[in-house]
């Protein structure tokens, strides 16, 4: 057996020993080690899991300090039909979350957890979400069998010693128990990503705890992200006032080196990470506009004593979809994976490289896809295989993002001007408008939706509605979510401004009226400006629009006759759009608060 180095605890909190070790009695593993979260820890769990063939060593010339892992074919995404969230009550739970009376849900993972980390480590890795020490942070101790979860964690988010230090006798830490379920019976073999296929990805609000059993991937094992960070913190946020949001963070800088921040939530395939690594045109960028990025994914905002909303990313790193990310359309990122990165599910090059669709125009000539077999371009087209995965990942330290804000780790967050809601729309929404109120950019938020793109039976441009980008990470019933963000406006002196974006929009030829990327900083700068009382709009039954005039059209021909397609109010469409509202509120409406009710009344009449 291997020495252990770190079997001894390192944390006094009698608490957290005597649930290690009533963990440790069920799970059976054969040892203990409690990660202290150092350099040298990570370069040894690297090592060890390039020797057991979970990790290919990239090459140290190009791709410095970056690993490969390819997971098990059957565990490559998120499992939404396998996540729950156990309430006491199955009402609080909503009807858009799968739900188990908790008492029988832990019956149950009591039964799959006995003896599942047999010929396992476990780890105690206790982890920070938010700067360490910040008044919005919040702790929680995950224990995992996965060393691959371990490496994750120690980039997206702040782990260790210095964690365990911040623990108490009375700091409340967020337990958090996670087993890729494949024991090793002695002188059993491992393979290089061990799971199990039956998955379970459980939240209990109510006792803050997240059980995962069976996952090694992403967001269903990285337990501080979508569990903690969004499900078990949205009932935090709820009970104590503040709002814990799928959302990305952005500051822009004008020339005069006045900084505005937005958050902003899209659903996925929108291009939220480009869009929190947006590059300024260069007219603008001339004159000294920069954009700086705080977080691309999660945002835990707050009032503050001024009265206004403050954000905090509680992330340290991005885990962004690798397909389509490329020096085109976000050099940013590519510059912040150029590193101690580790990809998961993306293709290896002959040359010890990584490569993905999108990465480059032009494909390498040969390379093994994400499943280990050879690829070429011409394989791809003859069998219409990929070289990634569609949900292969890159795991980058924030901390090496060129635009990283210089105020990004501020323990009192930064404030927040605007919040931007989008989605992907063919039809119907403009490139931009305003909500007229705090309660119409709830009704804005709670009604968003984008069109499929995968042309899955039928339903190919078909709206699906996702509420704040919500609908999978809220740990309780949507409706009362609402009623939480109409609330949140009675703790304020001062509501950020309300705006819906849409970069989609096409022509009747199917083509996309706006050039989007960099672009959208003119309609981020027509944002800040109407936050700040500084830019005119015109007043619509669906919100506030900019005229074409009141937009910074330097270095874009653009003219006035296709700004106004791209911003064309379609009365008979929105009549269409207003009734599709409908068919989510009926699902939510005991719970719904009555302003979602009469914000749908009022547009109506508006119509
Ligand atoms: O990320 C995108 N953004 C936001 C960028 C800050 N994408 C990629 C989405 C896939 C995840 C976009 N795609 C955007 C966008 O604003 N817009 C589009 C649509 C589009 C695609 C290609 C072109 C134009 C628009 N090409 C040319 O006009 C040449
Ligand atoms: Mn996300």
């Amino acid at each position: 057996m291997k020495k252990n180095l770190n079997a001894e605890p390192l944390s006094k909190n009698n608490h957290l020993r005597q649930w290690v070790d009533k963990m440790a009695e069920l799970c059976q593993p054969d040892q203990i080690h409690w990660v202290d979260g150092t350099q040298a820890e990570y370069d040894r769990f690297c090592n060890e899991m390039v020797a057991a063939g979970t990790f290919i060593r990239l090459d140290e010339k190009k791709w410095p300090g970056c690993f490969l892992a390819r997971s098990d074919a059957s565990d490559v995404a998120r499992v939404e039909d396998r996540t729950f969230i156990c309430s006491l009550a199955k009402e609080a739970a909503g009807p858009t979350n799968n739900w188990v009376n908790p008492a029988e849900m832990k019956r149950k993972l009591r039964g799959l957890f006995q003896g599942c980390m047999k010929g396992r480590t476990m780890y105690v890795l206790a982890f920070s979400m938010g700067p360490l020490g910040s008044p919005m942070s919040q702790i929680g101790v995950q224990l995992t069998d996965s060393p691959y979860v371990v490496v994750n964690m120690r980039i997206m988010a702040r782990i260790g010693k210095k964690v365990f230090d911040l623990i108490g006798e009375d700091t409340h830490i967020v337990p958090c128990l996670h087993s890729v379920g494949a024991p090793l019976e002695k002188g059993q073999r491992d393979v290089p990503w061990p799971c199990n296929q039956e998955k379970y990805i459980v939240h209990f609000p109510e006792t803050r705890e997240i059980w995962s059993y069976g996952s090694g991937y992403g967001g269903n094992a990285l337990l501080g992200k979508k569990c903690f960070a969004l499900r078990i913190a949205s009932t935090m946020a709820r009970d104590e006032g503040w709002l814990a949001e799928h959302m990305l963070i952005l500051g822009v800088e004008n020339p005069e080196g006045e900084k505005t921040y937005v958050a902003a939530a899209f659903p996925s395939a929108c291009g939220k990470t480009n869009f929190a690594m947006l590059i300024p045109p260069k007219p603008f960028a001339e004159k000294g506009w920069k954009v700086w990025t705080v977080g691309d994914d999660i945002a835990w905002i707050k009032p503050g004593a001024d009265g206004r909303l403050h954000a905090i990313n509680p992330e340290a790193g991005f885990f962004g979809v690798a397909p389509g990310t490329g020096n085109k359309t976000n050099p940013i990122a590519m510059a912040t994976l150029a590193k101690n990165t580790i990809f998961t599910n993306v293709a290896l090059t002959p040359d010890g490289g990584v490569w993905w669709e999108g990465m480059t125009d032009t494909p390498p000539a040969k390379a093994i896809d994400w499943q280990g077999n050879e690829w070429t371009p011409q394989i791809a087209k003859d069998k219409g295989v990929k070289a990634a995965h569609a949900n292969s990942r890159f795991t980058a330290p924030a901390s090496q993002c060129p635009t990283i804000d210089p105020d990004w780790e501020k323990p009192e967050g930064v404030p927040l001007s605007a919040i931007i809601f989008g989605g992907r729309r063919a039809t119907t929404m403009p490139l931009v408008y305003q909500a007229f109120n705090w309660s119409t950019g709830v009704y804005m938020g709670a009604t968003m939706g984008s069109e499929m793109t995968a042309a899955a039976a039928g339903t190919l441009g078909k709206v699906r509605r996702d509420p704040m980008a919500m609908l999978p990470f809220c740990g309780y019933h949507m409706g009362d979510y609402f009623r939480h963000w109409i609330a949140m406006q009675r703790k304020l002196t001062e509501t950020p401004r309300v705006f819906h974006v849409n970069w989609f929009r096409k022509d009747a030829a199917g083509k996309f009226l706006w050039p989007g990327f960099g672009e959208n900083m003119r309609v981020l700068k027509w944002i800040i400006d109407r936050a700040r009382g500084r830019a005119v709009a015109k007043e619509t039954p669906i919100g506030w629009t900019p005229h074409y005039e009141d937009m910074d059209w330097k270095g874009l021909d653009f003219s006035k006759e296709q700004f106004e397609e791209l911003q064309h109010f379609d009365r008979a469409a929105w009549r269409k759009e207003i009734l599709d509202h409908e068919d989510l509120f009926l699902d939510l409406h005991s719970h719904l608060p009555k302003e979602m009710i009469y914000e749908r009344e009022l547009l109506i009449c508006r119509m």
